[in-house]
Order: structure tokens, then sequence, then C-alpha cells
């Protein structure tokens, strides 16, 4: 007998978990199909690799736009679909929310309907990119499947109608639709604005003297930090279980942003010394007794999440996944090691552009 082909439909492809996602998919045999967003710049880095292989296909669509959801999911007919599409950062979902709750909230409620629509709740599961951001201002520490939500800001407002209209359509319909409660998870590809991949990237600019001072908001916020390439893992593991539920994924250990800091630029080669408290706290060089980390108002917010801590003991005994697979300690350093190169390659890339602007300007190079 024919066996059926896996066909996954991943929105969010271009982002920082949609590029492991579909390595992931790729390397199990999958058609990947991937959602894309008209945008000025053509080059989308973190996919680049994976662009023109057999089975991988783009297509635009947009989480805004129903239309275009409803008619790409009746062109590809995915047997799975993974939504991971939003305006992810937490900072800026106070600055926009209506359009954060447009993407985030609507736009999950679109995918299902997208496939009512073409009438593929028998055959198409569905993973939603829910998030621990959920608990918000906690009600309880560590926090598992069954810890009340306490949402604390737009995005994490948004983020919960996208939980509840999964269950709801779980209940009402009898879709395969489950959310993978994801603790924070970060990696070399990180978006540079997110606290982890700013603090490495600047541990690098500073260690090669390309910037001069870090500037943070609150040091000591708690985050339960993973890494991302595990945890595209459990996406696809939460969709091959029997029936559909939820899971947290979390390592199950907790650090502040303040530890974070101190072993990446301990990883570059500088050992920070924090002193002060609160806005006046800074990190100094031990070595030049340099200021090098500063806090900042600008990067506080209105409200702030500051003690997540997952229990990840379901998804360990359920879905035999390993939540210590990559220490904190491996992460911090893959993410330092990897924009230590980088920031050396863009150096030696811009003083070849330079060399490159006189030779022309000499008439040395025709
Ligand atoms: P990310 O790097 O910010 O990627 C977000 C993706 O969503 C990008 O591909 C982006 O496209 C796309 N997108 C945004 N708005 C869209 C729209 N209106 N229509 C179509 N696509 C749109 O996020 P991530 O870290 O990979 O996270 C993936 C998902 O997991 C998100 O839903 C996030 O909220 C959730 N989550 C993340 C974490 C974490 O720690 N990383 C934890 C829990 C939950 P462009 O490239 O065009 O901007
Ligand atoms: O790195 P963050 O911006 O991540 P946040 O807010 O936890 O959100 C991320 O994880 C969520 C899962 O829990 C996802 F749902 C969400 O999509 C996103 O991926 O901030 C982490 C903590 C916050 O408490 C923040 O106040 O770090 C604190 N922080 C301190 N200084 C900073 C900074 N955050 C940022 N972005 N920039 C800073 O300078």
């Amino acid at each position: 007998m024919e066996t059926k082909k896996n066909v996954a439909l991943i929105t969010g492809v271009t982002g920082q978990d949609g590029s492991y996602l579909s390595e992931f998919l790729l390397a199990k045999g999958y058609d990947v199909h991937g959602v894309i967003r008209r945008s000025s710049v053509d080059f989308r880095e973190r996919i680049a690799h994976l662009e023109g292989k057999p089975n991988f296909h783009l297509h635009y669509a947009d989480m805004t736009d129903s239309m275009s959801l409803v008619k790409l999911v009746g062109k590809v007919l995915p047997t799975e679909i993974y939504n991971l599409a939003a305006q992810s950062h937490v900072q800026v979902s106070f600055d926009a929310p209506e359009y954060t709750a447009n993407a985030d909230a609507t736009g999950v409620l679109r995918i299902l309907e997208a496939v009512r629509t073409n009438h593929l709740e028998k055959t198409c599961k569905i993973y939603q990119a829910s998030t621990s951001e959920l608990y918000g201002k906690v009600e309880e520490v560590p926090q598992n499947e069954n810890t009340p939500f306490h949402p604390y800001s737009p995005y994490a407002v948004a983020k919960l109608y996208g939980y509840w209209i999964i269950r709801e359509y779980r209940e009402a319909y009898n879709m395969f639709c489950c959310s993978g409660i994801l603790f924070n998870h970060e990696s070399e590809r990180r978006g540079e604005t997110f606290v982890t991949r700013k603090i490495t990237l600047a541990a690098a600019r500073i260690k090669q003297g390309k910037q001069e001072k870090l500037y943070l908001g609150n040091l000591s916020s708690l985050r339960d930090w993973g890494y991302a390439k595990d945890y595209v893992e459990c996406m696809w593991l939460i969709l091959q279980q029997e029936k559909p539920e939820d899971f947290v994924i979390a390592t199950g250990e907790q650090h502040s942003v303040r530890e974070f800091c101190y072993l990446a630029f301990k990883y570059a080669g500088i050992e920070l010394e924090f002193q002060g408290e609160g806005i006046n706290e800074k990190g100094i060089d031990k070595a030049t007794g340099k200021v090098l980390v500063e806090v900042s108002e600008d990067f506080y917010r209105p409200t702030d999440v500051v003690n997540l801590w997952g229990d990840p003991t379901k998804a360990k005994t359920q879905l035999g996944w390993n939540p210590q697979k990559t220490t904190f300690e491996e992460l911090v350093h893959i993410m330092v090691q990897h924009d230590m190169q980088k920031v050396a390659a863009d150096h030696v890339a811009s003083v070849m552009r330079t060399n490159l602007a006189e030779y022309l300007e000499k008439g040395l190079v025709k």
C-alpha cells in the first residue's frame, strides 16, 4: 500500500524556530512549505541555505490576511501545520498592541478556519506556538500544564486567545490541534533585540573593540532558557502523539539576565563584576575597571514577567524528550562562539569593502 506523504506548512518559517524546524522536517523526508511575507529586503538569512532544495517551497501569505491563508492551505493540503508566525517581541507589543493581537490572536483563528474551510479537519494536525509568557505575573513556581495563567503584556494576552481558541476547536470540532507552551529558547539565530542575543553580540563586539558599552533593562529577571534546536523536536513529537494534548517545554533550570551576561562575557574573555543596585547597577571589567554594562530605563517594560521557570516532567515522561540535552552553559557558549566569529568576519568584510572603495577611487581597480 502506498504511504501518504507528510506535508508540513510552517508559518513563521523565516524566524528562529521556523528555520530549525524546516531543517528537522526536511531531514525526516517531509515536503516543507513555508509562509513568507513581502519585504523590501529579499534576503532571508535564516533559511537562505534551504532555498532551492526540491522539497522546500515558499509561498506569500500573511497572518492578518484570511483569504491568503485559506487559498494557501487549499493549495498545499498540509498534513501538519506548525503555526509559528507572530509578532514575537514582548516589549514591541506595548508599542504595537493592535497589530500584535491581529497577528498573534486572530491569526490563530484564521489558520483554524482555513483548515475547516478546506475540509481538512480530519487529516490535518495543527501545532500552536504557545508561550510561557501566558504565566506572566506567575501564580506558582515552577510552572506546569496546570498552573493558572496571568498574562502580563499585550503579547501574552494575544497568545492567551491563541491558546484557548486551539483548545476550543479541539473540543468543539474534534480537531487534532495542540499547544506547545514553550519557555524561552535561544540560539545563534535568535533575533538581535532579545536579551540573550543582544548580550552575546555585545560581548563579542566589546571584546573586539567594536562597541564601548552594553545597556540593558531588568538584570534580575529570571528565565528558563533552552536551545531552540532542541525545542523544535518537541513541536514534531507533540503532533505524533495518539491524542491531541498541550505540553510545557522547558529545561527545568532558572537563571537571571545578570548570570547570562556574566557567563557570556566570561566566554568572550572578560570577567565582569556587578556593583550597585537597580538602575545604578553596573557591570565592571575586573581587569581594567572599565564600566561595560549599564542599566537603562529604555529597556524596562510597563509590566515585566520576572520569574519564569518551567516543569518539563510531562514532556520528559510522555514525549521521551531530554530537557537537558544542551545545558545553560553550553547554550551561552554556542552563542558567544558564533558571535565572536561573526563580529570578526564582519570586520574583515568591512575592511575589504573600505579597501576596495579606496582602490576604485584611486583607479587601481577597474
Ligand atoms: P521570530 O524569530 O520572531 O519569528 C517570527 C516569525 O513570524 C517570522 O518568520 C516572521 O516573519 C513571522 N511573522 C510575523 N508576523 C507575521 C505575519 N503577520 N504574517 C506572516 N508571518 C509573520 O520568533 P521565534 O523565536 O522563532 O518564535 C516562533 C514562535 O514561537 C512565535 O510565535 C513566538 O511567539 C513563539 N514563542 C517563542 C519563544 C522563544 O523563546 N523563541 C518562546 C515561546 C513561544 P518575518 O521574518 O517576515 O518577520
Ligand atoms: O529576551 P526577552 O526580550 O524575552 P521575553 O520577553 O522573555 O520573550 C521571549 O520569550 C517568550 C517566552 O517566555 C516568548 F514568548 C517571546 O516570543 C520571546 O521570544 O526578555 C527576557 C527578559 C525580560 O524580563 C526583559 O525585561 O530580559 C529582560 N531584559 C533586560 N534587559 C531585556 C533587556 N530584554 C530585552 N529584550 N532587552 C534588554 O535590553
